[in-house]
């Protein structure tokens, strides 16, 4: 980065070095994609030497918008304050630039309250330009949105309440934010992100399928982190709410995971001995651990396996987990599925029994 000599208060030359740096940056991209748009247009050979420039300059745009969001954050909340006429990057490299201001993130700012995604101005959130969620209200997301750009939880907190909600965009939840499912809700994201900025996920009473870019052990280690001391009261990694408050009532519960096997990876609600997360203990749970092959042995065992409590083998202490439910064969034991089915809903289990792996 580049340091000027400071000419006012040292900080906010450096932010507006950093916006500046930025905005350079995002507008040469912008220009380098309409120069290769152009170029497709006259020369049906498929483009080849940019790509490695663009990577590099998609790479350098990611990482400065990394550092702004991090370290940054009275830049952002000013960028969203200013004006639009105060926003207008330096265009002169971008010859046809198109009209109207151009910022390389959207702001959703929501500063109290719920307001779904339509009522924030956002009837869809499409397009590859990043999400920014501020504020300390709720965001709801209850639409399909296409957005392949990534979403970022910068404070309050962000619901999912569609199955594909951000289903091509990668969640990325800031410390002080929480992305949220929505209780019965299986929902999907394109990738995730809590470690970077130390954000939390909490999927209540639903659950999250992290489509790829995370492997199981980090996935454990973000569960461990929202379970903390057991109470499933992090505010950090992955929790439930619900569970949380459930085990406050001595009701055990966690966060259960699978391996769909297909580079997927699903978090969601569960109680200790329900293997396949579909909100049952049946025998199919008793299979699961025996086809397994890991119970008390010294293999490492999965939560598929009979690993409830994380610590990466299924034994006794599992088992015992799993007795002091009192749940086998009771029915579903997800209490919003429990109220729903009483209520003419349809499908009140959406589960995940048919992306578990079937073993
Ligand atoms: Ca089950
Ligand atoms: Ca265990």
């Amino acid at each position: 980065m580049n340091e000027p000599a400071p000419t006012g208060p040292a900080r906010e030359d450096d932010e507006a070095a950093v916006d500046s740096e930025w905005r350079k940056i995002e507008a040469q991209r912008i220009a380098e994609e309409q120069e290769e748009a152009r170029e497709d247009l006259l020369d049906p050979e498929p483009p080849r030497r940019r790509w490695p420039l663009l990577a590099l300059a998609a790479a350098l745009v990611a990482g400065l918008l990394a550092a702004v969001l991090l370290n940054s954050p009275a830049a952002v909340s000013r960028r969203t304050a200013a004006p639009p006429s105060d926003t207008a990057p330096p265009v002169e490299s971008a010859s046809i630039a198109p009209p109207g201001p151009e910022s390389a993130v959207i702001m959703i700012n929501v500063a109290s309250g719920t307001q779904t995604q339509a009522e924030a101005g956002y009837p869809l959130l499409s397009g590859s330009m990043p999400i920014v969620k501020t504020g300390a209200g709720t965001l709801v997301l209850d639409q399909a949105n296409t957005l392949t750009g990534s979403t970022v939880v910068q404070a309050g907190v962000l619901q999912l309440t569609n199955a594909a909600a951000l289903e091509s965009s990668r969640l990325v939840v800031m410390a002080g934010g929480t992305g949220q499912v929505a209780p019965l809700v299986i929902t999907s994201v394109a990738g995730l992100d809590l470690a970077t900025g130390d954000g939390l996920l909490d999927v209540t009473g639903g659950g999250l399928t992290v489509r790829g870019g995370m492997a199981a052990g980090e996935l454990v280690a973000e569960i461990l982190e929202g379970r903390g001391d057991g109470s499933w009261t992090g505010t950090s990694g992955i929790t439930s709410s619900m569970a949380a408050a459930e085990v406050a009532a001595s009701v055990p519960r966690a966060v259960g995971w699978l391996d769909n096997g297909d580079g997927s990876l699903t978090v969601a609600y569960a109680a200790p001995g329900d293997t396949n997360i579909d909100w049952t203990i049946d025998i199919l749970d008793v299979a699961n651990v025996l086809a397994g092959g890991t119970f008390d042995s010294v293999e490492p065992a999965t939560w598929i396996e009979g690993d409830f409590n994380y610590d990466g083998l299924a034994d006794i202490l599992d088992a015992a987990d799993v007795v002091t439910t009192n749940l086998h064969d009771a029915g579903i034991y997800n209490p919003r599925a429990q109220e729903g089915a009483g209520e003419g809903v349809t499908d009140p289990v959406p589960g995940l029994s048919s992306e578990s792996p079937e073993k």
